[in-house]
């Protein structure tokens, strides 16, 4: 039987309400719905002194489906730093909507409970990445940006590659600063716009900015700064690894598929190739994470099947005489 419009129309409206109301805890947003991402809180140490630090003293937790984890992880992966700091992966625990660690950690059995620990107020989010100091009992980073600053100092062997050379930096920063606002940031603020004017607004800037990534790795590659892989590729892998997976599909990334950015789709096999690399890209994890725990955004709760990562990563560009 038909429900009527009249019942129709109320459950819509009761929805939207309810959606905007679990939109403002999940994501916060200015007046004209534009997504604003939170500040994170501890640094402790500056980057330039991140060589001195003490072997073996620090953790780096991180996540296996978390974007601002996996740049973390990459550096601690591309640079070999094993020795030096070690690795915890926590799993989300989406009943209670937090990080757990798999065995307790300093007591503690989610990354909540370490935040608190450390001397963070009740009201602080509990995010990955994390640099976590053993002897002091304290966080020292929970903001990506600088983690991968500071690990790119951390010590390591001789071998280990600089992510961010100096005669570099400028070009770095500048690839940097476009990949964190409008690509890394950019598929959120698509996937968590709440007017359609919001979402309009991210996703031409989101497209805009892979139009100038593709242009540039055309002309300079193989790599967004030229011959060597920097911080700016570290930044930018993250994102484009997860995006048929989850923000084509969840977050609505859609203007333009990614094999049609071509040397954007060769960056990003070339990427993936990389050592190391493939085993911090948990493709089940990524998926079921986003959309068990994103709830105002896939209430059924359903994950979609995809196919593996590597088929899909190292799959050829389609002939474009078969599409156009
Ligand atoms: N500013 C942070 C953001 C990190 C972030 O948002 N991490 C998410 C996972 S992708 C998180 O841990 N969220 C837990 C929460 O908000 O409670 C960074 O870049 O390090």
């Amino acid at each position: 039987m038909p429900v009527p419009a009249t019942i129709v129309r109320m459950a819509r409206d009761l929805w939207y309400w309810q959606w905007k109301t679990l939109m403002t805890g999940l994501a916060p947003a200015d007046k004209d719905g534009n997504y604003v991402r939170p500040k994170a809180n501890f640094l402790q140490i500056s980057p330039q002194t991140a060589h001195l630090v003490e072997k073996s003293r620090y953790t780096l937790i991180v996540g296996r489906s978390c974007p601002w984890a996996h740049r973390a992880w990459l550096v601690w992966i591309i640079r070999n730093l094993r020795e030096t700091i070690n690795v915890i992966i926590v799993e989300p625990d989406r009943k209670r909507g937090k990080w757990r660690f798999v065995t307790p950690f300093n007591g503690c059995h989610n990354l909540y409970d370490l935040y608190l620990l450390c001397g963070s107020p009740k009201s602080q989010r509990a995010t990955i990445p994390v640099i976590f100091d053993q002897k002091e009992m304290t966080i020292i980073c929970n903001e990506s940006a600088q983690i991968i600053e500071l690990l790119n100092n951390w010590p390591a062997s001789m071998e280990s590659p600089e992510l961010m050379p100096f005669s570099y930096q400028k070009t770095i920063e500048k690839w940097r600063e476009l990949v964190q606002f409008d690509i890394n940031d950019g598929v959120y603020k698509c996937g968590f716009a709440r007017q359609q004017s919001a979402y309009t607004k991210a996703s031409a800037t989101l497209f805009e900015a892979l139009g100038i990534m593709e242009e540039n790795l055309n002309k300079n590659g193989p790599w967004l700064c030229g011959l060597h892989v920097t911080l700016s590729d570290i930044c930018l892998f993250p994102t484009l690894i997860r995006w048929e997976l989850v923000y084509a599909p969840l977050f609505n990334c859609n203007r333009h598929l990614l094999w049609q950015f071509p040397s954007i789709w060769q960056w990003r096999q070339r990427f993936f190739s990389l050592p190391g690399v493939a085993d911090t890209c948990d493709s089940e994890a990524m998926v079921s994470d986003y959309f068990g725990s994103l709830f105002p955004l896939n209430p059924s709760g359903i994950v979609p099947d995809n196919p593996s990562l590597a088929s899909l990563v190292l799959s050829l560009i389609p002939d474009p005489r078969h599409y156009e």
